[in-house]
């Protein structure tokens, strides 16, 4: 085995040798650069050229462009400007500022629809110069850097169901609402995202094409119409309690990420079937979605121009 590593050693060495002293003479005398060292010279360059392309490109891309003045401890929340029928339309960028709410944490809306976050995701924060995305990492943060808990009263296994529900409505109900929007429906996205039509239009087949190879990758986009059906009216029925608030009578974590999907589902897909499983087949989600907005939102008409 020795011998076979000292081997390729040795093959490598005299490679890089003679690659040098073919660079020296394209150099020096290139005339006198015999044919097979310039094709290696000419692929040794492309190779090189194409590692430190991907190496530059992958750090421009996420390479994040942070503002120079901050005020300290300031949560900056990057994210797409309010619409007429929500005031984020993310479920994640809801979910966050829902907690921020929760947890009366001051905050500054950064308002743009990039994904030029660290994650190349929205929502995104700054906070004290540095970015940071993910909403649940962002959470995390923000709990111990704000020493908050807002899942204080809960025991144990209470903590291990939010946890659960949570990564079910982000992980796989999320899923529903982006073939409703973005696949089934992306003819109406007019109705919803206040662009110029033209380039919505433009979008039409690069956006429908991302998101069903995301839904393909992730698995999900592998069933049925029906199937899918199936499967996101089994998590809505399941998260649909007769409690004020998920967990209890008080909001806890989990009520910030379950509203930031539901408020999308209520008040951005009417007509669906996802807006029927959470209005008629389970109106204790609507009145859970009302009671989160009027306790958390009382700027919600403010902030889409529905008070003019
Ligand atoms: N796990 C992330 C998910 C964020 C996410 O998926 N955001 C979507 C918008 S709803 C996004 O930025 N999608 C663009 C993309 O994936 O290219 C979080 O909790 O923040």
């Amino acid at each position: 085995m020795s011998g076979f590593l000292e081997n390729v050693q040795g093959s490598l060495v005299a490679l890089v040798e003679s690659l040098l002293a073919s660079v020296l003479l394209l150099f020096t005398d290139h005339t006198q650069l015999p044919l097979d060292q310039a094709v290696l010279v000419g692929a040794s360059a492309l190779f090189v050229g194409a590692v430190l392309w991907t190496v530059c490109v992958g750090q421009r891309r996420n390479k994040v462009k942070l503002r120079k003045e901050f005020m300290p401890g300031k949560v900056y929340v990057h994210g797409p400007t309010p619409v007429k029928a929500i005031p984020n339309l993310t479920p994640f960028g809801m979910k966050l500022e829902t907690y921020l709410r929760m947890a009366d944490i001051s905050y500054e809306p950064m308002y743009q629809m990039s994904f030029s976050g660290p994650k190349g995701k929205i929502p995104w924060i700054e906070y004290n110069g540095e970015a940071m995305g993910d909403s649940g990492l962002i959470l995390e943060f923000l709990n111990r850097e704000k020493g908050v808990d807002l899942n204080q009263s809960l025991s144990y296994a209470d903590k291990a169901v939010s946890r659960a529900f949570t990564k079910m409505v982000e992980e796989n109900t999320y899923w529903g609402l982006i073939q409703e929007r973005w696949i089934d429906n992306y003819d109406k996205i007019h109705e919803l995202i206040e662009l110029p039509w033209i380039f919505l239009f433009l979008r039409r087949s690069a956006a429908k094409d991302k998101f069903r190879q995301m839904m393909r990758a992730h698995g999900i986009g592998r069933h049925s119409k029906g199937e899918l059906v199936g499967i996101i009216e089994k998590d809505l029925k399941a998260i649909s309690s007769t409690k004020p608030y998920l967990m209890g009578n008080e909001p806890t974590e989990v009520d910030a990420a379950v509203f930031g999907q539901l408020s999308e589902i209520v008040w951005t897909t009417p007509g669906s079937y996802l807006h029927r499983i959470v209005t008629l087949d389970c109106p204790n989600l609507l009145a859970y979605c009302n009671r989160i907005k009027d306790r958390y939102w009382p700027d919600w008409d403010h902030l889409t121009g529905n008070d003019a």
